[in-house]
């Protein structure tokens, strides 16, 4: 797939430690295995200046575009705006990758080998071959039992619902209604699988090793955490 565009989407806010180094290894391992990349980052005017250094890394790189929204958002508005952008640029594959370092872009080929055969590839930490550094009990706990529960109600086979490493064939994603999607945390998340699911797309998971953020803080609040739990009812009920 050598000339097919693939779409990087990083929202950032308050990266300003983490975003260089990641562009860095994102521009080198696209560069070693000849993927045609286009980077976006959208920044949701991160007090930190996280937005100066991605306006600077843009003008440092061809394939790297900014977009700077006035305030915080939410991680969802921020897909939902860089897929439309990718959209309308004829991408092939779009990747979510946070800009916390907690994703490793080496895996980025592996991905791009699992699409050949899938709509939707789910980076997980829960399977065998992955691995979890870093995370406290409790929030390992958080995560696995929300994964646990988003599962079961809305009957979906994947072990990680909510990882925020994936890519996505575009000419899929095409068929949804981005608009329907108002969720901003990791119901946003849940939801584009639900939806892939619903409409018996190919989805696959790989493993990934994911390290918690060393530097910069979580935005994870019990606010995402319960948008996410009444959003697993609510599809449900559409079911
Ligand atoms: N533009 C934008 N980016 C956001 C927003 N909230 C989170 N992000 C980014 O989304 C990614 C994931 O956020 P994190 O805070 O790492 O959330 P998390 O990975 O679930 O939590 P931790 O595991 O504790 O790091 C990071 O790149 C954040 O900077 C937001 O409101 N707007
Ligand atoms: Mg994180």
């Amino acid at each position: 797939m050598p000339n097919e565009l693939v779409y990087i989407i990083i929202p950032t806010y308050n990266e300003k430690e983490s975003l260089p180094l990641l562009i860095e290894e994102i521009l080198s391992v696209c560069k070693k295995a000849r993927i045609n990349e286009k980077i976006l980052i959208i920044d949701d005017n991160s007090p930190d200046g996280t937005g100066e250094i991605a306006r600077a890394l843009q003008k440092k790189y061809a394939s790297i575009y900014t977009y700077n929204r006035k305030s915080k958002k939410g991680l969802g508005s921020a897909y939902r705006f860089g897929f439309s952008k990718a959209l309308q640029e004829n991408a092939a594959f779009i990747f979510e990758i946070d800009a916390d370092l907690s994703h490793n872009p080496r895996s980025i080929p592996r991905f791009l080998r699992a699409m050949q055969e899938n709509d939707l590839v789910l980076g997980s930490r829960y399977i065998p071959h992955a691995s979890v550094k870093n995370w406290n009990t409790v929030r390992q706990c958080i995560s696995r039992a929300g994964i646990y529960y988003a599962r079961k109600v809305l009957d979906i086979p994947f072990t990680d619902l909510t990882t925020g490493f994936r890519c996505i064939r575009a000419s899929k994603l095409r068929t949804i209604d981005l608009a329907s999607i108002q969720t901003e945390g990791y119901g946003f998340q849940i939801e584009l699988v639900h939806l892939f699911h619903q409409k018996n797309l190919r989805i696959a998971e790989i493993p990934i090793t994911f390290i918690e953020r060393r530097s910069g803080k979580s935005k994870f609040s019990k606010q995402i955490a319960f948008e996410a739990f009444k959003k697993v009812i609510e599809l449900r009920k559409n079911i």
